[in-house]
């Protein structure tokens, strides 16, 4: 790696954006894997800026007009987008660890702070583009790309910065297999860029990262965000996720997607999301996702 960056860490214990408990845990399973040690080892200077609090115990939230935990959400997003902007202010690499993909509403939030046109790439099984109208769970982890869009429930459209916080054309979704007829819809209607399961597996990851990347420049992006949900992976590699979808993305092809990513010297963002520790096998998702990680930021095998 050439670059050796600041990295800042910031875990987010969320697990209101769905029903499975657990995902809360995430941050400090992504810890207990060693992520600190593996980016130091490559040369970057990290420093691990705590968690977001989100309220514990038992669960308090309500549902309010077909959203679960709403005003939960809402909280600790808000506290996170204030967090992501105030390390981006003082040229901090933002690494944020979930934490359900909720979260993502937050981090996005902040990041339209310092980028006007940033390139997104959405690494999951699932397009997470439902609003409140066409959501078949209620679950928020399956809304952030339609709030970041500025579609949905205004309470959370209007986190932190009032409106939509990314533009659709600079949106690429990767590895999806589970998409709702109302999300599919909305794909089209956004002409958003999906490589699923089948580009992957016709032209393989090569290509498909060659081609995002290549799209994403076009847009002259003046920044790029890495949304990675493990779900996004074959449950083979990690079934620590609360909505596993089988057909995923393999080991090596992601790894082989993060060095592309690196290669590109564009990324200037990332989150790692849905590891939930109880559901998991010895740590082995967020094992797989500190690996990830060291391909993203620069680790080499030779
Ligand atoms: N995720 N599309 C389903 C829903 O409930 O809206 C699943 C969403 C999963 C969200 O994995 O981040
Ligand atoms: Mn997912
Ligand atoms: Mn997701
Ligand atoms: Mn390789």
């Amino acid at each position: 790696m050439e670059k050796n960056l600041n990295i800042s860490l910031v875990g987010v214990p969320l697990d209101y954006g769905q029903s499975r408990r657990g995902v809360d845990m995430g941050p400090s399973a992504i810890r207990y894997a060693g992520a600190v040690a593996r980016l130091e080892a490559i040369g970057h200077q990290v420093t691990d800026t705590g968690d977001i609090a989100v309220p514990t115990g038992e669960r308090v939230g309500q549902d309010q007009e077909g959203l679960k935990n709403l005003d939960e959400v809402t909280n600790a997003c808000t506290d996170l987008a204030e967090r992501v902007a105030s390390l981006t202010k003082a040229e901090e690499f933002p690494l944020v660890f979930g934490g359900d993909h909720s979260m993502a509403i937050g981090t996005l939030a902040g990041l339209s702070e310092k980028y006007d046109n940033l390139g997104v790439i959405w690494y999951d099984a699932h397009a997470d583009i439902n609003t409140e109208a066409t959501s078949p769970s209620g679950n928020i982890h399956g809304m952030p790309l339609a709030v970041s869009l500025g579609m949905g429930h205004e309470q959370l459209v209007n986190i932190y910065k009032d409106g939509k916080k990314i533009k659709p054309e600079n949106v690429v979704i990767i590895g999806a297999r589970s998409v709702d007829p109302g999300e599919r819809e909305l794909i089209k209607e956004l002409g958003i860029k999906v490589f699923t399961m089948h580009e992957i597996d016709r032209d393989g990851m090569t290509s498909v990262m060659n081609q995002a990347i290549e799209y994403l420049t076009a847009k002259n992006i003046d920044g790029l965000h890495l949304s990675l949900d493990l779900d996004g992976l074959d449950p083979l590699y990690t079934p620590g996720v609360g909505t596993p979808v089988p057909g995923g993305i393999s080991y090596r092809e992601s790894h082989l997607a993060m060095e592309m990513l690196q290669d590109s010297g564009l990324l200037t963002s990332a989150e790692f999301v849905e590891v939930n520790p109880i559901l998991d096998d010895k740590n082995g998702t967020a094992d797989v996702a500190v690996g990830l990680i060291g391909s993203l930021f620069g680790e080499k095998l030779l």
